[in-house]
C-alpha cells in the first residue's frame, strides 16, 4: 500500500489537541500535559480492575485495556491518553515465553544467546494483536478527542529484556553482544525495529494519534556506540512511521548525552529526564525538534509547594524549546498520591502561558 492509501483508513474525525501542537510545535493556549505511567499502579481503581489478573493477561483483554486507559483521563485533565500494555507485549504475541512478574518486571524463560535465538523472533502480524486492535479502536470512540499515545519498546530496551532474561542494572550480557558479536547484535535489532515498526503501525492504523518509542535503558550507552549501534534501527522505525503524519516521541532515561542523537533518528519530539534541565537540552536537539518532560517523578513525594515551585521552574524552561509537552523526567512513583498529579495537570493548564 502507499502511504495515501494508509493515511486513508485512518479514522476521518481528528479533532484539535494542543498536544498533537505542541509536538508539532504550533502555538498553544496553554502548555499540554501528561504523565508517564498515568496508568496503573498509583491508582486504586487500576489496582481493583486488575484483581487477581496477571499484567500480561491483563494487556491482552480488550475491556481491561480500556477501562485502565481510561482511570486518569477521568482522574486527571490531561491532554493526552497512553495505551495501557507493556513494551513486552509484541514479544509474547510473536510467541516469546515472557512473563511480567509481580514487584519484578519482564521476564524471558529462555533468553536469546545466540543466532538461533534471534531466528526464533518471527516478524508480528496484525492477526497476532487483535486486543490490541479492537482496544485502540474503542478508546478512540471513548476518548472524545483526546490523543491516544501508541508505544513500543525501543530496540536497545527490548534486547536487553531478551538477552538478560528479565530487569538489570548494567546490561552486561547486552553490551557484550554489542561489542563483541556486532552482525548478530545488528540481526537481534534489525528484528525488534521490525516488530516495533509492525507494532506501531497497528496502533496507529487502529486509531492511535502519537506515538513514544521508550528505549527507557539505552542511557548506559556510550554516543559513539550509539551511533553505530542502535542509531539505525531506531531510525528504521522512526522513517517506517513518517507517513502517518502522527508526532513521533522518542524517550530513555539518563539520555543527556544522547540526546542530539535522539532526535537524529527522526522524532519529532524528544523527552528528557529530570538530569538535563530543558533550557540545557534545547542546545543539546536539532532545531525543529519539541522537547517533552522533565519533573523528577520523585518531587511528587515532597510537599505541594516544592512540587509547585519545581513545576513552575520546569514551564520557565520548557518555554525556551520550540514546543514542550509537560511530563515527569520519567514514570509515575507507585507511592504517588493521585491528588497531587491532580493539581499538577491544573497548575500547569493555569500557569503556563500562552504561546
Ligand atoms: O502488575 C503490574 O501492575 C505491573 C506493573 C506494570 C505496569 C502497570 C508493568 C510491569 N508494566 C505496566 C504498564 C506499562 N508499561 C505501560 C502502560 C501504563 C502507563 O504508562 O500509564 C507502559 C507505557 C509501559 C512501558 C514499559 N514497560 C517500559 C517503558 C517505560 C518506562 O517506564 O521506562 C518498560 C521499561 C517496561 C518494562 C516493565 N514492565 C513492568 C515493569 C515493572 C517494567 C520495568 C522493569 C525493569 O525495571 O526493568
Amino acid at each position: 500500500a502507499t502511504a495515501g492509501d494508509r493515511r486513508s483508513v485512518l479514522p476521518s474525525s481528528r479533532p484539535a489537541s494542543t498536544f498533537l501542537d505542541a509536538c508539532r510545535r504550533r502555538p498553544v493556549a496553554h502548555t499540554p500535559v501528561w504523565f508517564m505511567r498515568q496508568a496503573g499502579r498509583s491508582l486504586p481503581e487500576y489496582r481493583e480492575a486488575r484483581g487477581g489478573i496477571p499484567m500480561m493477561e491483563a494487556c491482552a483483554t480488550p475491556d481491561l485495556i480500556v477501562e485502565i486507559t481510561m482511570q486518569p483521563v477521568r482522574r486527571y485533565t490531561v491532554d493526552a491518553a497512553i495505551f495501557f500494555s507493556d513494551i513486552v507485549v509484541p514479544l509474547k504475541a510473536i510467541g516469546v515465553d515472557v512473563d511480567i512478574k509481580p514487584g519484578v518486571g519482564p521476564v524471558i524463560a529462555d533468553p536469546i544467546r545466540d543466532a538461533a535465538g534471534v531466528d526464533r523472533l518471527r516478524l508480528l502480524e496484525p492477526d497476532d494483536v487483535p486486543y490490541v486492535t479492537e482496544a485502540v479502536s474503542t478508546l478512540t470512540g471513548e476518548l472524545a478527542g483526546i490523543p491516544l499515545i501508541g508505544f513500543a519498546g525501543g530496540p536497545f530496551t527490548l534486547a536487553s529484556y531478551l538477552i538478560e532474561g528479565g530487569p538489570s542494572k548494567n546490561h552486561e550480557r547486552t553490551k557484550a553482544m554489542m561489542y563483541g558479536e556486532p552482525d548478530l547484535w545488528a540481526r537481534l535489532l534489525d528484528r525488534l525495529a521490525d516488530i516495533a515498526i509492525a507494532y506501531l503501525k497497528v496502533q496507529v492504523e487502529a486509531g492511535a494519534r502519537a506515538i513514544q518509542l521508550f528505549d527507557s535503558w539505552v542511557g548506559g550507552v556510550a554516543p559513539a556506540d550509539y551511533r553505530t549501534s542502535v542509531l539505525p534501527h531506531s531510525s528504521k522505525i522512526f522513517s517506517a512511521l513518517e507517513s502517518y503524519d502522527v508526532p513521533r516521541i522518542h524517550f530513555g532515561v539518563g539520555t543527556g548525552e544522547l540526546l542530539g542523537l535522539m532526535g537524529e533518528v527522526g522524532a519529532d519530539v524528544v523527552g528528557v529526564d529530570w538530569r538535563v534541565p530543558l533550557d540545557e537540552a534545547v542546545g543539546r536537539v536539532e532545531a525543529g525538534k519539541a522537547l517533552q518532560g522533565n519533573l523528577d517523578p520523585a518531587i511528587l513525594l515532597a510537599p505541594w509547594d516544592v512540587v509547585a515551585e519545581r513545576a513552575r521552574e520546569v514551564l520557565a524552561q520548557g518555554r525556551t524549546a520550540e514546543g514542550h509537552v509537560f511530563n515527569l523526567g520519567h514514570g509515575v512513583l507507585p507511592a504517588t498520591d493521585p491528588g497531587v498529579l491532580a493539581r499538577l495537570t491544573d497548575l500547569v493548564h493555569e500557569e503556563s502561558i500562552a504561546r
